[in-house]
Order: C-alpha cells, then sequence, then structure tokens
C-alpha cells in the first residue's frame, strides 16, 4: 500500500508517496532541492525497502533549515500513516552500519513515544548544502512526527560524509527490523495493549 502526504506552509511544498516493505523493485526519487539531504533520504529509503517519492520546493534563498526540518515532519508523518497501528511487528529493531572507516549504531523503538537521541560528531560546517547542525535534527524531526524512540550514535570514523551516511544506513536497517511482519498480525507488541496512545 502506497500512502500520499502533502505538506504545504509558506515555507516549504512537499509531496510524498511512500510504500514501506518493498522487497520487489523499489522505486525512489528525492527531490528536495539540497543534494546531501537527497543523499541522505535516499540511503534511508533504499536500506528501509522503502519506494519514495519525494519532492519539496522549499525556500532555499533563506537557507536549508525549513526544507530539511518540513521534509523530515512529512517523512515521519508518511510512515506513520503507512505503518498504520503497530501490531504484528518486531517493533524493536538495531543495527550497525559501517561506511569505509566510519560506524554508527541505531536502535529503533516503534513506541509511540517519540524520542530521539542522536550523537553523530559531525565536525565540518556543511555537506554540499546541508548545514551538519541540521543532520541530527532530521533525525529528531523524523522520529517525533513518526512516533519512533530512536537512539542514533556514530562510533567512529574520520569522515563527515561516511560517519552521516552510515548513520542513516544503520537508521534504515533498525527500522526495516523493528517493523517486519513478527508474530499475530493482531497482537500488539506492548504489555500496555497499544503503541498508538
Ligand atoms: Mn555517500
Amino acid at each position: 500500500m502506497t500512502v500520499y502526504v502533502d505538506r504545504k506552509t509558506n515555507e516549504t511544498e512537499i509531496s510524498i508517496a511512500l510504500q514501506l516493505n518493498d522487497y520487489g523493485v523499489q522505486s525512489i526519487q528525492i527531490e528536495t532541492g539540497i543534494g546531501f539531504l537527497d543523499h541522505m533520504f535516499h540511503a534511508l529509503a533504499k536500506h528501509s525497502r522503502w519506494s519514495l517519492n519525494l519532492t519539496c520546493k522549499g525556500d532555499l534563498h533563506i537557507d536549508d533549515h525549513h526544507t530539511a526540518e518540513d521534509c523530515a515532519i512529512a517523512l515521519g508523518h508518511a510512515f506513520r500513516d503507512a505503518l498504520g497501528p503497530p501490531a504484528g511487528i518486531r517493533r524493536y529493531g538495531y543495527a550497525y552500519a559501517p561506511l569505509d572507516e566510519a560506524l554508527s549504531r541505531a536502535v529503533v523503538d516503534v513506541s509511540g513515544r517519540p524520542y530521539a537521541v542522536v550523537e553523530l560528531g559531525l565536525k565540518r560546517e556543511k555537506l554540499g548544502d546541508l548545514s551538519c547542525e541540521m543532520i541530527p535534527h532530521v533525525i529528531h524531526s523524523f522520529s517525533t512526527a513518526a512516533g519512533l524512540t530512536v537512539h542514533v550514535d556514530c562510533i567512529r570514523g574520520s569522515n563527515d560524509h561516511h560517519r552521516a551516511e552510515s548513520a542513516f544506513k544503520a537508521l534504515a536497517i533498525a527500522l526495516r527490523e523493528a517493523i517486519t511482519p513478527f508474530g499475530d498480525p493482531a497482537d500488539v507488541p506492548s504489555t500496555k495493549g497499544t503503541l498508538s496512545a
């Protein structure tokens, strides 16, 4: 099932089509106007096994902030909508992803409790046209909108492009694991009986 999210403000205009768990030939097209952000969302979609079409027309004449933040929010809403009320999934997922000398770890809980701890240790001001300060913020914004608890740490690495990309890959794999069908489709993996409230 593909979900569609359109989000329009005075700062950005975003359209998303998202299908989770696409184990066929994935279709991924990302055009945010910020090349490195496209690269990170592409890695996220690829390794999460999503098909994702995301376009954004944002106020890049100001800076990258609104575009990066709003794309992450809209993508989080799309993820939440595509998943539906969490049931019949693993709920927890974790992964390590290396990229050459860099290594990142991501731990995900499809909890309905938005919380993100992101420690990437990026030293550069920017990667391409994306401010490095926006990279953890993108993960925060996505997690909050999606209702996920997420811990992402870059454990080592000397190249900031590698550090950031390994973090998104680890997050992707952890997300893929967390929403893998598991147990009875109606079973909510929570002692509370719900992950939606
Ligand atoms: Mn790369």
